[in-house]
């Protein structure tokens, strides 16, 4: 997991209504609807009362990345959850959220970042809901993913969680990981499990060349060129760094959904619901 930047992330609480007009404009689904669909929701009752929120500053390890609680709670009160970030980091913010009826607490040290619903017990990984928000949003823009030949880059931990929801979808999956052992691993894993044809052992412009969408779930930067990758292409690039570079980005600047943590903050909020409502 790439530790994000305070650069990448600044601008968050200025920028998400912003951000949520771009992402209905590319995908015709909002932040919180896609959130809402990649959590199995769309057909929940959620008129229910509004949630209570706390965003909990960590600072063990490395320790709080300054502007991180500021924007999780800006995209969760963004959706419509009453957010709010705790006065006390660590065990003092926990002390506070609990005091305060959290119904949700967020957090996240240098490995994990989760949302823990205090009501179900349910617990949500950014990584889960990351794959699960940044599929759901490629098959929006996409209107749908079956059949279509997705490359998915990267067989790391958001890899393989990418390639599940991917193959569910019947997607001609193409893997690409420069470890070309796990490439063929995943491949392996998700032949055993969907029955599904995927290709593995392309170079990367071949791979680009017959894709028609990209699932960018490498921590690479911008090794993605502009030479190879097609303009009509949908891309799904979840994190940081961009895996495309400058050229690469502008020829597919109207098809790609990019954000450091929009996507998959709002759907672990919707994804911790999930147990109790769907
Ligand atoms: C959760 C993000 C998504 C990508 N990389 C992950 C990352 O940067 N993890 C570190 C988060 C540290 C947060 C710090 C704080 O401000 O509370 N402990």
């Amino acid at each position: 997991m790439t530790r994000l930047l305070p650069t990448d992330i600044n601008d968050i609480p200025t920028g998400i209504e912003k951000y949520d007009l771009e992402l209905k404009r590319k995908t015709g689904s909002s932040l919180k609807d896609i959130a809402i669909i990649a959590s199995g929701l769309e057909k929940a009752n959620l008129e229910e009362a509004v949630l209570r929120v706390a965003v909990i500053p960590v600072s063990v390890g490395l320790g709080p990345i300054s502007g991180f609680s500021a924007a999780v709670n800006a995209i969760a009160s963004h959706i419509g959850f009453d957010s709010y970030v705790t006065g006390l980091p660590d065990v003092g913010g926990l002390d506070e959220a609990f005091r305060n009826e959290a119904d949700i607490v967020m957090m996240a040290d240098d490995y994990l970042f989760a949302a823990f619903n205090l009501q179900d017990r349910q617990v949500v990984s950014n990584d889960e809901a990351t794959a699960r928000g940044y599929v759901t949003a490629l098959s929006c823009m996409a209107g749908s993913l079956c059949k279509k030949f997705v490359l998915l880059t990267g067989a790391g931990r958001l890899g393989i969680l990418a390639a599940d929801l991917l193959a569910d979808r019947q997607t001609k999956l193409i893997i690409y990981d420069p470890d070309r052992s796990r490439e063929k691993e995943l491949a392996e894993k998700i032949i055993e499990k969907y029955g599904a044809t995927v290709f593995t052992g392309m170079e990367l412009p071949e791979a680009l060349n017959r894709c028609e969408a990209v699932f960018d779930a490498s921590p690479g930067c911008a090794f993605i060129k502009g030479d190879y990758i097609k303009s009509g292409t949908l891309v799904a690039a979840p994190g940081m760094p961009l895996g495309l570079d400058a050229e690469a980005y502008a020829k597919v600047a109207e098809r790609i959904i990019h954000d450091p943590l929009q996507i998959g903050v709002a759907t672990m909020l919707y994804c911790s619901l999930a147990v109790h409502r769907s």
